[in-house]
């Protein structure tokens, strides 16, 4: 193993930070003897319509049942808006960066809240109410948080999809969470490209209700002004809607256990769940989070990249920085358009203190030559951040070196859509960073590693990682089907909370997060199953089976290796490729995109007929030399086809 190289904290972090190593220390002892009493206290960081006397009543085994400040009564939209008024009306709340450098636009909290009224009240006169699920598939502009925190103020959960998701995927999502009102724009436009979000939505609605969904309203956001086809009586224009809506939306009173949201994630079987997070305690999470792990004071400009159809855009980009009145950053387009000096002028150009992105976006940038970075100035830093997959040694200092000039430090935030907010980290000014490693617990947070067998793995060990107890970010179901939750997460190891990642503890007691051990794929970040891309693959008539694995991809982090068997007769070619990848991106995608396809006459497969993904995932990584116990295999020849049409040879 290479030398690890610690970066120690330096004076002047020190200075700056709200939280020091004492402190550290302290609270995290405090928060894991004493949670109640710990969280009761921070649980006061925002407002509450009626306090709670309650403050942790969670359990992992059994049912499982997760709650907090469960009879406190808030609202997220009034914590995110309306509290912070008085104080900073006029102050940004939002910068909006569009894909386009010349279009730009800020927006107080004194206009938040009237876009977020206005907005609530529409959605209210048009029959949306507390409990209702809304579907919100929006490019990243200031309309989308203006979704979320419309559908917060009435109690209605919101469940965002990506942009870049296809018709099916959409209609997949609406179907399972019986959404009857979509959010939408005529257009996205990102790296100058336009992506039909209409035309998408008038596909997925069709597929959505030849299945018994029903969609009454599609509210729709001119982005571009194209042509786009409209369905009288069901779609509005958000602008002519909100236009003659009233500009004062009382919010409405929510326990704290009341959903927040849902977001679908993938896992390693089945179709993505749909993670539910609740109001109170997600909010106080995240809201504590950004402003400890991010060092954030009043003032600072913090621009999170992500996008708000992932986790990270929903907690890092609206709910917490807004939680904190914050001014927060929401940027449209991609980071190698125009060039790939983009983030680095887009900070200089706002005067941005606080950046946060992807690893992939890291070493894409990396390598289009540190002439774009040093071009820039980049002298308002005082923070970077990381998320969404590890973060290679390599990546972490030429972010440090190039980007950050060696002055600021460096957040390497692991956590998960699960998780509502960030768990392991460094806080700035008060832990010793390791290139490549997200270092130490949060408040509340308690990692375990254990074997295969769940055995607790003590001191330094690389292991599964598990959570013991639970926090107030956590998801609380995955909607409509608790079993599953249950299962998936707490029924691996009895009694806790398991990660699906594998990680190693250090000597001095740093976590290194090595990967998902299950059958997720984390490409360019993107959290996506095994399972739905091979179902994607299937459902095309010429195969007959599929089976997909990861291997090492320099930007990407993992690149999409498919196995193909197709039907009797079929025959492969590299226009049966073309056409596969196009399937596979149509059924689910572009995030989805497949790197390598080989066609298989067979899979190899146990005599039980399990596919033995181990073998395919060494001969995808090129290191079929290493294929371990093939004795098991129902017909070992299979093997040998394998190995000799490999993909990736060097
Ligand atoms: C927030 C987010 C979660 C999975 C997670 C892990 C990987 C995220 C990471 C990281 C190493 C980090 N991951 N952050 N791995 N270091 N700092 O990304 O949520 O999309 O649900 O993905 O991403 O494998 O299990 P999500």
């Amino acid at each position: 193993m290479s030398e690890v190289h610690v970066h120690r904290v330096k004076p002047a972090w020190k200075k700056r930070a709200l939280i020091d190593s004492d402190t550290y220390e302290k609270w995290h002892k405090d928060s894991i003897k004493n949670p109640d009493k710990f969280w009761g206290k921070h649980g006061k960081r925002i407002d509450w319509f009626k306090p709670y006397t309650k403050v942790k009543n969670t359990s992992f085994k059994g049912k499982v049942s997760i709650k907090w400040f469960e009879d406190g009564v808030t609202n997220a939209s009034y914590n995110c808006i309306d509290r912070h008024l008085k104080k900073r009306g006029d102050q940004t709340a939002i910068i909006w960066e569009g894909d386009n450098p010349y279009d730009d636009k800020k927006i107080t909290y004194n206009e938040l809240y009237e876009h977020v009224c206005r907005l609530a009240n529409v959605l209210k006169s048009n029959g949306v109410k507390k409990g209702d699920r809304v579907t919100i598939y929006m490019p990243m502009i200031p309309e989308a948080a203006y979704a979320m925190l419309a559908c917060a103020r009435i109690g209605a959960i919101h469940s965002v999809v990506f942009g870049g998701f296809s018709p099916d995927s959409l209609a997949g999502r609406i179907e399972d969470c019986k959404s009857d009102f979509v959010i939408t724009a005529d257009e996205g436009i990102r790296g100058g490209k336009k992506i039909p979000l209409k035309e998408n939505t008038d596909k997925a609605i069709q597929i959505a209700e030849k299945a018994g969904a029903k969609v009454r309203n599609v509210l729709v956001v001119r982005r571009t002004g194209s042509k786009i086809d409209w369905a009288d009586g069901r779609d509005l224009w958000y602008h002519e809607e909100v236009s003659g809506a009233k500009p004062d939306c009382k919010p409405e009173k929510m326990k704290a256990e009341d959903p927040l949201f849902i977001l679908y994630t993938s896992g390693s079987t089945g179709k993505p769940k749909g993670v539910l997070h609740t109001t109170g305690g997600y909010l106080v999470y995240t809201s504590m989070t950004h402003q400890y792990v991010f060092d954030y004071h009043d003032g600072d400009i913090y621009w999170c990249t992500a996008d708000v159809g992932w986790v990270t855009g929903h907690s890092y980009i609206v709910y917490g920085p807004l939680a904190n009145g914050a001014v927060t950053l929401m940027f449209e387009g991609v980071p190698n358009y125009p060039d790939a000096s983009r983030f680095w002028e887009v900070i200089d150009k706002h005067q941005v203190n606080i950046f946060y992105t992807a690893p992939t976006a890291i070493r894409a940038l990396m390598g289009a030559g540190d002439d774009h970075v040093t071009k820039t100035s980049r002298k308002s830093l005082k923070l970077l951040g990381t998320v969404g997959e590890p973060i290679n040694p390599e990546a972490w200092e030429w972010y440090y070196n190039v980007v950050g000039d060696k002055k600021v430090p460096i957040v390497d935030t692991w956590w998960q859509t699960e998780t509502g907010g960030i768990l392991i980290t460094p806080l700035p000014g008060a832990v010793d960073l390791k290139a490549g490693s997200a270092t130490k617990p949060f408040f509340g947070v308690q990692p375990q590693l254990v074997d295969g067998d769940g055995k607790e793995l003590e001191g330094s060990a690389s292991g599964n990682l598990c959570i013991l107890d639970s926090w107030p970010g956590q998801m609380r179901t995955v909607y409509g089907d608790h079993d599953r939750f249950v299962q998936t997460y707490f029924s691996t190891y009895k009694g806790k909370y398991f990660t699906g990642d594998g990680c190693r503890r250090d000597k001095d007691g740093y976590y290194w997060i090595t990967g998902r051990v299950d059958d997720v794929l984390n490409v360019s970040g993107h959290r996506m199953g095994t399972a739905e891309v091979e179902s994607a693959l299937v459902s095309h008539d010429k195969v007959s089976e599929a089976a997909v694995v990861g291997y090492p991809h320099d930007i990407k982090g993992q690149g999409i290796y498919c196995y193909v068997t197709l039907m009797a007769g079929e025959k492969g070619s590299d226009a049966l490729k073309k056409d596969l990848v196009a399937h596979v991106r149509s059924e689910i995608g572009p995030i989805a995109t497949p790197d390598k396809i080989q066609f298989a006459p067979s899979l190899p497969k146990t005599r039980s007929g399990k596919i033995m993904r181990r073998i395919l995932r060494k001969i995808a990584e090129d290191d079929y030399r290493a294929l371990g116990d093939t004795s098991t295999l129902a017909d070992p020849a299979v093997v040998e086809d394998l190995v000799e049409n490999r993909q990736n040879k060097r």
